[in-house]
């Protein structure tokens, strides 16, 4: 039987950021469901909900407090069955975001943990006498002392989020409990946060990839979901070809695929996203090249609630905004993998930059400014960092039409608004059959209708660098899909005849001869030699 994700697309959502229905200027369920009909309209099948668990929000919910029960902000427990059984009407299933490398201080086993050495709960954390080298991503030492037993907590991010410690199997069997308490819900997958964390061996300085991590994927597979047409993708951002074959291995029952971030470090010189360079995108088709021709199935995704928007950062947000959009999500959507579309992609929001570092939420950019100006570093070098790479550029709020606050809300905002949200919004891009939305809306009909799109071969087609060019196999059929990565034309020549013109950004190719593309343009066709 084929797994319901194959041929699916999935939407996440910042349910902060998507739709508030109650004037508090923060996003929640409701307001979820009274998208639904946009999101069927789009066509997706499944919606991956960043967490909407109980947490005093210190990283936007990666801080769980409480695994079953809802957050007061986004709703209550019946909001989400509603959500639940409101969305398989509308055909899409229901993603959850799984959080179990770390919960918050608040969570009542951390505040167990904490009371006493002898504490039941006490092991159920990573407890230490000293500090070693480890640095948390979110700057500073993975080390917080704490007065009450004299010990270190070891947190890999905030110090409000301390790690759990997998090594104990009565915490996997709390876990595994409580992933059941979800999966009975009906819900249809998981997303796994940092789950490359989880076989962390600190006393090595090993964060992820530990020597026991893929025996308790092995087990939470077992105990779990195993046995369910399911959904599982990893977070894994360390991860080399060879590590993502273990973990999607079908005989190793584990995950049905990752989110690697190899691309992600394009626009980076060294270990650290702060330090900018210019993308190489000679390098970005390499990498894709690589991971299609060696992995057997992709996750295949440009955007998330923790990276810039991919127009401003590798395309145009300005001139050529629209055709760029367009052109990533040809690209991508027509790779052999699972596609994500992160909310607002679809109509092409773009990164929102500021003035100050009063006007950023994100805990990851705040705590790497301050750590920063300690270290002597300009204000100027600081934002300039932050504008191109902080997480709040993907989280300003959805953007649906060109009213106040672009009908987010009725109230005040938690996070600003694009100002671009009176020409970029939901209500222009239905209203333009040429918008970036309808190009994503055929991409999702294509992937549904085209056996091509899930068991095609991929091969690279040697271009310039400038270009992207790749061939789908199946049988005697042959896609060619072509990418302008730039703004500059480019030229492009194939001893291809075109059969069939699938899709494309401009008006239709009709040849393949000789041809000078336009400034990100991309199209696909059915060719015969
Ligand atoms: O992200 C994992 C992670 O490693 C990121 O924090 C990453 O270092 C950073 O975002 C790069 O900009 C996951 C979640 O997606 C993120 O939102 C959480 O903050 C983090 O885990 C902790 O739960
Ligand atoms: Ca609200």
């Amino acid at each position: 039987m084929t797994p319901w994700w194959k041929n699916a697309v999935v939407y996440q959502i910042y349910p902060k950021s998507f739709q508030d229905s109650n004037g508090d200027g923060i996003g929640d369920l409701k307001g979820i469901i009274s998208r639904l009909d946009y999101l069927e309209k789009l066509g997706v099948d499944a919606i991956w909900l960043c967490p909407i668990y109980k947490s005093p929000g210190a990283d936007n919910g990666y801080d769980i407090a409480d695994y079953e029960a809802i957050d007061e902000q986004f709703g209550t427990m019946a909001d989400l069955d509603k959500l639940i059984q409101k969305a398989r009407q509308h055909h899409i299933r229901i993603v959850m975001d799984l959080v179990v490398n770390h919960t918050s201080d608040e969570h009542k086993w951390f505040i167990e943990s904490r009371k006493s050495r002898e504490n039941p709960y006490r092991d159920f954390y990573v407890w230490r006498d000293k500090p070693n080298k480890l640095t948390s991503a979110f700057s500073g030492s993975a080390w917080q002392y704490d007065e009450a037993t004299k010990q270190y907590y070891l947190h890999l991010f905030a110090k409000k989020q301390p790690d759990l410690n997998w090594k104990n199997p009565k915490l996997r069997q709390k876990i595994y409990d409580m992933m059941n308490f979800w999966i009975d819900k009906g819900i249809a997958g998981f997303r796994m946060d940092v789950i490359e964390c989880i076989g962390k061996e600190p006393d090595q300085e090993i964060t992820a990839n530990g020597p026991h991590l893929h025996e308790y994927l092995q087990e939470m597979n077992r105990e779990t979901f195993g046995k369910k047409d399911f959904l599982t993708v990893g977070e894994t951002w360390s991860a080399s070809l060879a590590d993502a074959k273990k973990y999607i291995d079908p005989k190793r029952h584990e995950l049905s695929m990752v989110f690697q971030f190899e691309a992600n470090s394009l626009d980076q010189v060294g270990a650290s996203k702060w330090d900018l360079k210019k993308p190489d995108l000679a390098e970005l088709k390499a990498i894709l090249t690589k991971w299609q021709e060696n992995l057997a199935w992709n996750s295949l995704f440009w955007e998330n609630h923790d990276i810039p928007r991919v127009i401003s950062r590798f395309g145009d947000d300005g001139k050529y905004r629209v055709e760029a959009a367009k052109m990533f999500a040809i690209m991508l959507h027509l790779l052999k993998g699972t596609p994500y579309i992160f909310n607002g992609e679809e109509i092409g929001m773009t990164n929102c930059p500021v003035e100050s570092i009063d006007d950023v939420n994100d805990i990851e950019s705040r705590n790497m400014y301050f750590a920063g100006l300690e270290k002597g570093k300009s204000k100027e070098e600081l934002l300039r960092s932050i504008n191109a790479k902080g997480r709040d550029n993907a989280r300003t709020p959805m953007q649906w039409d060109d009213t106040a606050n672009a009908g987010f809300t009725t109230g005040k905002p938690w996070l600003h608004l694009n100002p671009n949200y009176r020409e970029i919004n939901v209500k222009a891009c239905l209203a333009d059959k040429n918008s970036i939305f309808y190009t994503y809306q055929q991409l999702i009909k294509m992937r549904h209708n085209y056996p091509m799109l899930v068991d095609g071969d991929f091969k690279a087609v040697a271009t310039s660098d400038n270009i992207f060019a790749y061939e789908r196999v199946l049988g005697d059929e042959k896609w060619l899909v072509v990418c302008n990565l730039t703004k500059e034309e480019a030229t492009f020549t194939s001893e291809y005849k075109i059969q069939n013109a699938l899709i494309s950004n401009y008006p239709a190719r009709t040849t393949l001869q000789d041809i000078t593309l336009k400034p990100f343009e991309a199209f696909a066709c059915q060719v015969t030699c």
